[in-house]
């Protein structure tokens, strides 16, 4: 992996003649292993994108899985919002498909093993990203959950989805940890080994400054997560467009109070 060139969009699709509209595939001639839809928020990334779906496209068609690749484009320039955006990709793939798996996917961050198996774990919410370059390939703390994770459909309804009121960076990713264990499960992982992740290099993003109002936050997870989720998620989609490569869903998810 590397990210000396960006690939123009015209050039990944080049080289992935059997991706149909949207970002979706199936492979031809056998039964797939899991239905896996990737969710990738999104604002002004364009090169990290061009990278991801560089070698994310190959990457899952050797899997041999039926999957399709969600970009959540948050409109305006309010705080970026990522749990929430998430939480958006979610609601709008499953109105497309009996998703099995779903992957919950930064942009910057491009898988280096093809081991890791974008599926997911039937018992347990999976934290797939756990060696990171950035990290020096290993986990950073134990109850990290940040970068890459996937969840079955009926694992992200228990957990009521991801918290919508993280805006900015940090602290809802150990939100979404928590939420697992009050919801009664366990963080699955691939072996350190196999989850590795090359993390493309950029400075802090403006509109995504560090959240100050995460530790509060944190501190009532347990009160929030049953009312603050999947069951009081409220967007306005702007647009939905099949590109070649992905679906591009643009949405109005508010501003920071
Ligand atoms: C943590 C952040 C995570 C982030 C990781 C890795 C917070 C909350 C502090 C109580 N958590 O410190 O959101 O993914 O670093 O960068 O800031």
């Amino acid at each position: 992996v590397t990210f000396s060139r960006v690939p123009t969009l015209e050039q990944i699709q080049a080289k992935n003649p059997a991706v149909r509209e949207g970002g979706r595939y199936q492979p031809p001639g056998c039964e797939p292993r899991s239905r896996t839809a990737v969710i990738i928020p999104h604002r002004n990334r364009e090169t990290h994108l061009g990278h991801l779906l560089y070698y994310l496209h190959p990457f899952l068609q050797r899997q041999q899985l039926q999957y399709g690749i969600y970009v959540v484009h948050q409109a305006g320039n309010s705080t970026f919002n990522r749990a929430k955006l998430l939480n958006v990709g979610v609601k709008e793939a499953l109105k497309d498909e009996e998703w099995d798996c779903l992957f919950l996917h930064d942009v910057d961050l491009i898988p280096e093993n093809d081991h890791n198996l974008y599926t997911c774990d039937p018992w347990n919410p999976k934290h797939v990203s756990v060696a990171m370059n950035k990290f020096g390939y290993s986990l950073p703390y134990p109850q990290y959950f940040g970068g890459v994770s996937a969840l079955t459909p009926d694992q992200y309804m228990k957990i009521n989805g991801f918290p919508n009121e993280y805006w900015g960076w940090g602290g809802e990713d150990d939100d979404i940890a928590t939420r697992v264990r009050l919801a009664g499960m366990k963080i699955a992982r691939p072996p350190v080994s196999i989850g590795h992740y090359k993390m493309v290099k950029h400075k802090s993003d403006k509109g995504n400054e560090e959240n100050p109002h995460r530790f509060d936050l944190l501190i009532r997870t347990q009160r929030m997560w049953t009312q603050d989720g999947m069951n009081s998620l409220s967007y306005v989609l702007l647009a939905k467009l099949l590109h070649p490569l992905y679906t591009n869903l643009t949405v109005d998810i508010g501003t920071d109070p």
